[in-house]
């Protein structure tokens, strides 16, 4: 016999959306259960992401949460260094008063978890089997199994499909009322982490010598991303031959050295969902879209899922206004492809500065593009609009 529980929203995913969604929700006085399929240690160890754009930093400032993003101010500075040579994005008026927040994922994850826990939210680690029942009725059902092999089932007003990528929750919207739309790059990025400081700016390095990146993880800690040969494995890549690569492709034969922490193959690509709801059943963040981190921009598009998602709920439940449901997928959507485009737009902009990514055409079409947004008032606002969030 399962164990029969309630709740407003049943929350599937306890990475950034998840919490997110649990901790606005919160906030707004509506009770949750976030259900998350691995152990806490692992998911506040998960390092991914480190930017949260100025509309995410607003989002929890209005929502009285700023405190759980830190100390680490970002002032929106981009260095691309190409061939060498520095060019610095991000240095004038148009984000001089929009700074975004250094957060290396895990912590605003931590931070995310610590909250939630200490004002009562109910956050279950090592749910397995989660399934959804009745998405299409008025009160769904979720039924998962918890770590001592007990059934649950929750029944609840909506659920939020909130399980990244490879989730379960995206497969309830039928095949027949969906669209999958993909784009592979052709690109293949090696990532580290390592013990190693952070560039005094996020520091992007195009050119002859090949696209190599360092960003910001912590006082102490950098994620570097080296383009490889598509079909390499993190095996043929040793960390000899990492830091020397990195050394020449950054233009940085001085660059310290330090232990390696993680290293993983991933090819770029992007993905989007639609639509981005079904029934009371709601998508948000990598369980609806994936973008290619050429723009830093998947988890602060979690972020904004959520508070589109949460506030439609707060209305509803509160005001009996649905106004804010049925806008949601259309809402996400858009930003979505927004940012797609953009994220693309660089790619297109700062891979296609390298021999192995394009012809000796357009490596001087791209970089005919970096030399316009870079020294033309309307691609310096362009730049800044998207890179802020307030685009
Ligand atoms: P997450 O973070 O993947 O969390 C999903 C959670 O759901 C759990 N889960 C389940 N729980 C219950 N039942 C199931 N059946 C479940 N299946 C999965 C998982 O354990 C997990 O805890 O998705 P979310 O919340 O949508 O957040 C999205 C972001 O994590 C993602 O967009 C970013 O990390 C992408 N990303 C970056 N985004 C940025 O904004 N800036 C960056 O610089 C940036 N760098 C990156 C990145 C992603 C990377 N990966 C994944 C390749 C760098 C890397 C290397």
């Amino acid at each position: 016999m399962a164990l029969r529980e309630s709740t407003t929203v049943a929350i599937v995913g306890g990475g950034v959306s998840g919490l997110t969604t649990a901790m606005l929700l919160r906030q707004s006085g509506i009770d949750s259960i976030v259900l998350e399929r691995q152990a806490r240690d692992y998911v506040e160890r998960r390092q991914r992401a480190g930017l949260v754009e100025y509309r995410g930093v607003r989002m929890f400032r209005e929502w009285e949460l700023e405190h759980l993003l830190g100390t680490f101010a970002a002032d929106n500075t981009l260095e691309v260094r190409v061939d060498g040579e520095t060019r610095l994005f991000g240095q004038d008026t148009h984000s001089k008063e929009a700074v975004g927040q250094l957060v290396p994922q895990q912590a605003l994850v931590r931070a995310l978890i610590a909250e939630f826990l200490a004002v009562g939210g109910d956050l279950r680690f090592e749910a397995a089997d989660v399934s959804l029942h009745g998405m299409e009725s008025g009160r769904p059902l979720v039924r998962y199994t918890d770590a001592g092999g007990a059934e649950h089932e929750i029944e609840c007003d909506f659920v939020a499909g909130c399980d990244g990528d490879h989730g379960v929750t995206n497969g309830y919207v039928p095949a027949g009322a969906s669209a999958e739309y993909t784009h592979d790059f052709g690109i293949s990025w090696l990532t580290i982490l390592a013990e190693a400081p952070p560039p005094e700016n996020p520091l992007i390095a195009v050119g002859d010598r090949g696209y190599a990146a360092q960003f910001f993880r912590g006082p102490a800690s950098s994620r570097f991303y080296l383009q490889i040969p598509q079909g390499d494995t993190p095996a043929d890549w040793t960390a000899e031959r990492i830091w020397d690569q990195l050394r020449v492709r950054l233009h940085r034969p001085d660059l310290p050295g330090g232990e390696i922490t993680e290293t993983e193959v991933f090819p770029l690509r992007a993905l989007v969902r639609e639509p981005m709801s079904h029934g009371r059943l709601y998508l948000m963040g990598d369980a609806a879209h994936v973008i290619s981190p050429m723009g830093a921009k998947g988890m602060n598009l979690a972020l904004y899922d959520a508070e589109v998602f949460a506030t439609a709920v707060r209305d509803f439940t509160r005001d009996g206004d649905d106004a804010g449901l049925r806008a949601y997928s259309g809402t996400c959507l858009a930003r979505t492809w927004k940012y797609q485009e953009w994220s693309h737009w660089m790619a297109d902009m700062l891979c296609g500065l390298c021999p192995a990514n394009a012809s000796p055409f357009r490596r001087r079409l791209a970089r005919a593009r970096l030399d316009r947004v870079l020294s033309t008032d309307t691609g310096r606002a362009y730049w800044a609009e998207l890179w802020t969030g307030l685009g």
